[in-house]
């Protein structure tokens, strides 16, 4: 790892020697630096959920507290916003670029770009699907297909006793990102082994609450006989919750409701009986982030992958963490 640093640096220092600019950029090779002289380039998926809007907060004030300055973008769910934030922090010459990826796949490119600038890259909340890991520093998020897995466990538990069809609505998260591609594997896991449970309809609602209603709204119209609503966030079970009420079904009880997240909204619906269980996924990476910042930065080791603890929660668990809750 050291030298994979070092390296960089000194690709860094050649490119800066071509260009004919003598300040600026990594120079982790001389060892640590002051957190008030670290730049930190943040390129952010957008404001799509209450999930991202507390996961931004979260970094804000982490790199706050830290005295690090942190240069922030969003991207409104657009990759191409991504790359050019990112190409505009490497022209900068900040210290650190990490960003949280809208989609897994095309970020070979730019990410070589960071690399032979000498600026490393550390990667938020998602993933890619690069084959070269020598691209980003570490990985730093939650294990998207574990929590698949929690919310398909849930339902093979909660009709343990039927051997009546199970039918499945799934709203997916943003086409082609980390978390839709791995909740929708670690459900489709879960449920795998017993014939009763059928996936009758899957489509993507975007992480967004607006994006869930609507396709929620689309699906009954085609499959009115639905048991089961699993959406990969819980905005987008929000959109849902509104949808089912508006065609005069009753959420949590005539159509049960599974999503991912944990904020507030979800949590309120959840000890309101209108959702009925909820896999946790934080969004508080702000302080594991500067920590790796500072690490990378002097030239230390940091772990490839990251990976955040969370938990579950039924309808009695929401009501006893709900005053706890920070977002
Ligand atoms: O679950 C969703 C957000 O990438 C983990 O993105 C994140 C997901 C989160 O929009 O609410």
């Amino acid at each position: 790892m050291n030298k994979k640093i070092l390296g960089g640096a000194l690709a860094g220092a050649m490119l800066l020697a071509l260009v004919g600019c003598a300040s600026g950029g990594d120079d982790s090779a001389g060892g640590a630096k002051d957190p008030s002289d670290i730049v930190v380039g943040f390129a952010q998926v957008g404001a799509e959920s209450g999930w991202r809007t507390a996961n931004t907060k979260d970094i804000q004030s982490a790199f706050k507290d830290a005295g690090i300055e942190l240069k922030f973008s969003d991207a409104q769910q657009k990759q191409e916003n991504q790359i050019k934030a990112i190409r505009s922090y490497i022209s900068q010459q900040v210290d650190v670029i990490a960003f949280s990826p809208v989609v897994e796949s095309g970020w070979d490119a730019v990410l070589k770009e960071a690399k032979d600038a000498g600026i490393p890259v550390v990667l938020t909340d998602r993933a890619v699907d690069s084959k070269d890991d020598s691209l980003y520093e570490s990985f730093l998020g939650s294990d998207f297909v574990l929590e698949g897995q929690k919310a398909g466990e849930w339902l093979v538990n909660e009709y343990k006793d039927t051997t009546e069809p199970v039918k499945i609505m799934q709203l997916e998260g943003t086409t082609g990102a980390a978390p839709a591609i791995d909740r929708a594997e670690g459900f489709a896991e879960a449920i795998k082994d017993d014939g009763k449970f059928e996936v009758v309809a899957s489509q993507t609602g975007d992480f967004t609450r607006a994006g869930g209603k609507q396709v929620t709204e689309a699906l009954l119209k085609s499959n009115p006989d639905v048991d089961v609503i699993y959406a990969h966030n819980d905005d987008m079970g929000l959109g849902a919750i509104e949808a089912v009420e508006a065609a005069g079904l009753k959420p949590g009880t005539d159509i049960k409701i599974i999503t991912v997240d944990a904020v507030k909204d979800g949590m309120q619906a959840l000890a309101d009986g209108k959702i009925n269980y909820i896999v946790e996924c934080s969004p508080l990476l702000g302080n594991q982030l500067v920590d790796v910042v500072k690490k990378v930065v002097a030239g230390e080791p940091v772990e490839k992958r990251i990976l955040t603890e969370e938990t579950t929660f039924d309808q009695e668990q929401a009501k006893a963490a709900l005053p706890d809750r920070k977002y």
